[in-house]
C-alpha cells in the first residue's frame, strides 16, 4: 500500500492564509497579501473527471517578507496542483482577470492541440472566460506535468510574474514511500516598491533570470518529513529561463525518470540539471539529518557578461521528525522500487523523414554594439529564428505525416544553451550535445548545448493537428524561437 502521512504529520497550516497588511492606519481599505501554502493545494479528478476554477488574476503575495505585485492562478503562487488518472477529463472554468491577454497550456500533456484543448493559438482576454477541455487518454503517460501561460509575445513576463501550477499524472504501479510532493521551482525579481522587474534587453536576450528562488512560493521553505523516509519528489523547474543543476545534502537520490519519461529502473544520481521546463520524478531516501535541497547554476559561456556562478543554494530544506506519536515505516521497511514497464524504444524504428532545426539568435557582440541606450523592455529582439524563420501565427513551419517516425538534428549555433520544447509529441534522445543516450529515454524538453547538437527521434500519433515546437527560455520563444507543425 501506498503509505501518506499527510493527515497526521502535515495535516496542520498547511491551508493558504489571507494575512491583512498591519493596521497602521495608513492604508485604506487594507490590502490583501496571500501567502502560499507550504504544498500548494491539491484538486484530485473524481470518477474520471476533474473540474477545475482556475482564475488568472493580479495577486499581492508575500515573498520573503516583502508584499509583491504578482500575477496568480486562483490567489496563490504556484496555482493548485491538478491531480488526476489516465483516461480522465479535465475541465477547465478559465477566466482571466489579468488586465492582459493570456491563454493556457497543459506542457507534456500527449492531448489534441486545437479546439477548445491545449490550443496555445488562443488568446484569452482581460475579463473572458473560457472552457478548457484536456481528454487524457487511457494509456497516457503518467508523470508530473505543468500548466502555464503560452500567449506569444507574453509567455515570460506572464510566468515571471507567478502564472504557473503542476499536474501529475498518477502511475499505474505503485511505488511505496512515506511521503508524496510537489516542488515547484521558480524565479522572480522585484523592487522595493513590490513591483516585478522589468527586464534589460541583455536580461531578453539571455533569457532573464529572478534573483529569488522558490520552491513551491516560498524562500527556502522548511518541511516536515519522516526520519528515514522515502519522500517522492516531484520536481517542476518552472523558471521563465534559469538551468538549475540540483543537489542535496543528508539524503541519497534515484531518478525515476525526466518529463514523462519514466525508465525501467530507478537510477542512482548524485545531481541532475533540469533545463526550463523540464520535470524530473524523484525518490529521495532520507536520513535523521536535515536535508537539503540545493542548486548550481549553470553557466552562460558566452562570457560577454560575468555573472557570477552560483554554488551550493539551498532553495529547500526537509526537517526530520521522529516523535511517537509520528513514527512511521523507515524506507528500509519499504518495498524495493519496482521494475516498471520497459520504455519504448523507437530506435530501431524505419525513419520516414530526416530534418534539421537550427536554432538562431543573434551574436552577442552584435547585440551588445545595438544596445546603446537602449534600458526598456519595449525594443522587440529580432533574430530569434529555427531555420531563419522566426515565429509567425499564421506559417506553418513543418508539416509531419502520421502515422510515421521522424528523426531531427537541433543544432544550436549559439553561445548558450537552448532548451528545445515540442508540444504533444514526446521525443525519444539519440544524443545530446554529441553524447549518445544509452538507454531510452524520453523527455519533452531536450537540451541542445552551445554550438552543439542533439538528436531525437519522434513518433507523431494520435493526433492529427497543428502544434508548436520552440526554445523554452521564454524570452527566446516571445521573440521568435518558435515554429509550428502539422501533422497530417
Ligand atoms: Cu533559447
Amino acid at each position: 500500500m501506498t503509505i501518506s502521512r499527510r493527515t497526521v504529520l502535515f495535516g496542520a497550516g498547511a491551508a493558504a492564509g489571507t494575512v491583512a497588511l498591519a493596521a497602521c492606519g495608513l492604508l485604506s481599505p487594507v490590502a490583501q497579501v496571500t501567502v502560499a501554502p507550504l504544498e500548494p493545494n491539491i484538486l484530485r479528478s473524481k470518477n474520471g473527471k476533474l473540474v477545475v476554477d482556475l482564475v488568472a488574476q493580479k495577486t499581492d503575495v508575500e515573498l520573503a517578507g516583502q508584499t509583491v505585485h504578482a500575477k496568480t492562478y486562483n490567489g496563490t503562487l504556484p496555482g493548485p496542483t491538478w491531480h488526476v488518472q489516465p483516461g480522465d477529463e479535465i475541465t477547465v472554468n478559465f477566466k482571466n482577470q489579468l488586465g492582459e491577454t493570456t491563454n493556457l497550456h497543459t506542457h507534456g500533456f500527449h492531448v489534441s492541440p486545437e479546439g477548445n484543448s491545449d490550443n496555445v493559438m488562443l488568446e484569452i482576454k482581460d475579463g473572458e472566460s473560457f472552457t478548457y477541455k484536456y481528454q487524457i487518454a487511457a494509456d497516457h503517460p503518467s508523470g508530473t506535468f505543468w500548466y502555464h501561460p503560452h500567449h506569444h509575445g507574453f509567455a515570460a513576463d506572464q510566468v515571471f510574474a507567478g502564472l504557473y501550477g503542476a499536474i501529475v499524472i498518477d502511475d499505474k504501479e505503485l511505488i511505496e514511500n512515506t511521503f508524496e510532493r510537489v516542488l515547484v521551482i521558480s524565479d522572480i525579481a522585484f523592487d522595493n516598491a513590490g513591483q516585478i522587474a522589468t527586464p534589460d534587453m541583455m536580461s531578453k536576450m539571455m533569457g532573464r533570470e529572478g534573483s529569488l528562488v522558490l520552491v513551491n512560493g516560498h524562500n527556502i521553505p522548511t518541511f516536515n518529513s519522516l526520519t528515514n523516509g522515502r519522500e517522492r519528489w516531484r520536481i517542476v523547474n518552472a523558471c521563465t529561463s534559469r538551468f538549475v543543476n540540483l543537489h542535496v545534502s543528508g539524503a541519497t537520490l534515484q531518478l525515476l525518470g525526466m518529463d514523462s519519461g519514466r525508465y525501467q529502473n530507478a537510477k542512482d544520481f548524485q545531481s541532475l540539471v533540469l533545463a526550463p521546463g523540464n520535470r524530473a520524478d524523484i525518490v529521495a531516501t532520507m536520513s535523521s539529518q536535515e536535508v537539503q535541497l540545493m542548486f548550481d547554476s549553470i553557466a552562460h559561456p558566452d562570457a560577454m557578461m560575468s555573472t557570477t556562478p552560483i554554488t551550493n543554494q539551498v532553495i529547500a530544506k526537509f526537517t526530520p521528525s521522529d516523535s511517537a506519536s509520528d513514527a512511521g515505516p523507515a524506507a528500509s521497511d519499504l518495498a524495493a522500487l519496482p521494475v516498471g514497464t520497459k520504455p519504448r524504444d523507437i530506435r530501431g524504428k524505419a525513419v520516414i523523414a530526416k530534418r534539421n532545426f537550427s536554432l538562431e539568435m543573434p551574436a552577442m557582440g552584435s547585440m551588445m554594439g545595438g544596445m546603446n541606450g537602449m534600458g526598456s523592455t519595449n525594443h522587440a529582439m529580432t533574430g530569434f529564428t529555427i531555420n531563419g524563420e522566426a515565429f509567425d501565427m499564421t506559417k506553418v513551419n513543418t508539416t509531419v505525416a502520421m502515422n510515421t517516425i521522424e528523426e531531427w538534428t537541433i543544432t544550436n549555433t549559439s553561445n548558450m544553451s537552448h532548451p528545445f520544447h515540442l508540444h504533444v509529441w514526446p521525443m525519444q534522445l539519440l544524443s545530446v550535445g554529441g553524447d549518445a543516450i544509452a538507454d531510452a529515454q524520453w523527455q519533452d524538453v531536450v537540451i541542445v548545448p552551445p554550438l552543439s547538437t542533439s538528436v531525437v527521434r519522434i513518433a507523431f500519433e494520435n493526433h492529427s493537428a497543428n502544434a508548436v515546437y520552440h526554445c523554452h527560455i521564454l524570452d527566446h520563444e516571445d521573440a521568435g524561437m518558435m515554429g509550428i507543425i502539422r501533422a497530417k
